[in-house]
């Protein structure tokens, strides 16, 4: 007699939380409003400081495009590593292309990002039909996926300083408002906390770089700009203690965060 074969689903607890709700958890649970930008060219690396730093942070964003030892079966581990340290991944795409286009980009290609992206960043540049075209493709996917629209950059000379340009992202981010779950800004866009504030370009000592990045300090960030994720690069990359300085990112962002809004 043929015994009935058994199906084991091994499900992972985060598959069927909605991306939104699990980063505010994962924001309070953790007391980490810090996102690490981890612009390395080495995925190996990568994992080694997430293992490291991953307790501290809330989200690790990276550029894949970058990555000199890119394979699935390594993003796979750095995926095991957020899931096991309780962070999201961020791929730093900024997808700015045709809804046909972006939706093959998003999940085919070398890298599959929606494989393995909690959440992309997207430009609202050619119209919303990128952010239909990417909701419509993360909807093959297994797992709760979502993305965050580019309002503002902190680049000099950025044209995304425009009012109607913002708006227009705002709107966009209303009309899709499962999918996006929030901005890169650099300042405060809506007064709805259903969407997080991203904010890149923050450093504790630099003003800038050589090359148009501005930045402004983790209070000034969250004060002055209303951000809700700061997002930090060098500041912690090219210090000589990662953890540390990792840690004390950490604790000055959610400190000012506190007292802003949870006091
Ligand atoms: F959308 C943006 C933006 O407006 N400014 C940015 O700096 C994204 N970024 C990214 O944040 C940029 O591509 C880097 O990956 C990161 C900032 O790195 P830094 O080393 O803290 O300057």
């Amino acid at each position: 007699m043929q015994l009935p074969t058994l199906k084991i689903e091994i499900e992972d607890k985060n598959i069927s939380i909605p991306i939104r709700q699990r980063f505010q958890t994962i924001i309070k649970e953790k007391k980490s409003n810090l996102c690490l930008s981890a612009d390395l060219t080495s995925l190996d690396e990568i994992i080694e400081l997430s293992n490291l730093i991953g307790k501290n942070i809330c989200m690790l964003k990276i550029h894949c495009d970058i990555l000199t030892d890119f394979s699935m079966d390594k993003i796979q581990e750095l995926k095991d590593v957020s899931r096991r340290l309780n962070f999201l991944l961020l791929e730093d795409r900024k997808f700015a292309d045709i809804g046909n286009t972006v939706a093959l980009q998003y999940t085919k290609g070398l890298f599959q990002i929606a494989e393995w992206a909690d959440l992309v960043t997207v430009h609202v540049l050619p119209g919303e039909g990128i952010v239909q075209a990417l909701e419509q493709a993360a909807q093959t996917i297994n797992e709760s996926r979502g993305c965050l629209l580019i309002a503002q950059m902190s680049s000099k000379g950025a044209l995304t300083n425009n009012e109607d340009y913002v708006n227009g992202v705002i709107k966009c981010a209303e009309k899709y408002s499962d999918f996006v779950i929030g901005f890169i800004s650099q300042s405060r866009l809506t007064t709805s906390d259903k969407y997080l504030h991203c904010t890149p370009g923050v450093h504790l000592t630099n003003t800038g770089d050589q090359l148009g990045q501005q930045y402004v300090t983790p209070r000034q960030a969250i004060d002055g700009r209303g951000a809700d994720i700061v997002i930090v690069g060098r500041a912690i990359l090219d210090s000589i203690n990662r953890v540390k300085t990792a840690e004390a990112y950490q604790q000055e962002c959610y400190q000012v965060y506190e007292e802003l809004h949870l006091s």
